[in-house]
């Protein structure tokens, strides 16, 4: 099932969908959007370095497209959206203004692909620590979610 939890480990993304829990079936329900984050995780930042990643499943179990617009953190100065794109024969990373999440379908902001940059690190989490993270949706809403630290070994951005 999809939403299964694929780990015992605590880096489950803990989604607060501001604004519309509504347990009542009756109520007008202004935003039909519903974004679930899983296993959100921030690659351990490698000594004398200031950035780092996160990485993200989002899946938008609504009937509607949605994207994410924006995003920040604690831990960081800066936090853009990025993609990765080949630029003549090297792979190389860009700000994006959007990550777009297909209706009824799984975004994976993974290594190598779409991923959350840090810059400017305020803080150093070493793995296993949690950090707190927002994301903004095109139609206003906000998830927060808990990424946990992973070392990543031999790992390049
Ligand atoms: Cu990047």
């Amino acid at each position: 099932m999809t939403f299964a939890i694929r780990s015992t480990r605590a880096f489950i993304a803990v989604v607060t969908l501001v604004g519309l829990f509504t347990l009542c079936p009756h109520a007008a329900v202004a935003q039909t959007t519903a974004v679930v984050a899983h296993d959100a995780w921030m690659r351990e930042p490698m000594p004398n370095r200031g950035e780092t990643a996160i990485f993200v499943v989002l899946e938008n179990t609504s009937a509607e497209a949605r994207s994410v617009v924006g995003v920040s953190t604690t831990v960081a100065e800066k936090s853009e959206l990025h993609n990765m794109v080949m630029d003549g024969s090297m792979m190389k990373m860009t700000p994006v203004k959007a990550i777009e999440l297909k209706a009824g379908s799984k975004t994976e902001l993974r290594p190598g692909s779409y991923h959350i940059m840090l810059f400017g690190l305020k803080e150093r989490p070493a793995a296993g620590a949690s950090v707190p993270v927002t994301l903004t949706l095109d139609n206003g809403q906000s998830i927060a979610l808990t990424a946990v630290v992973r070392k990543v070994e031999g790992m390049r951005r």
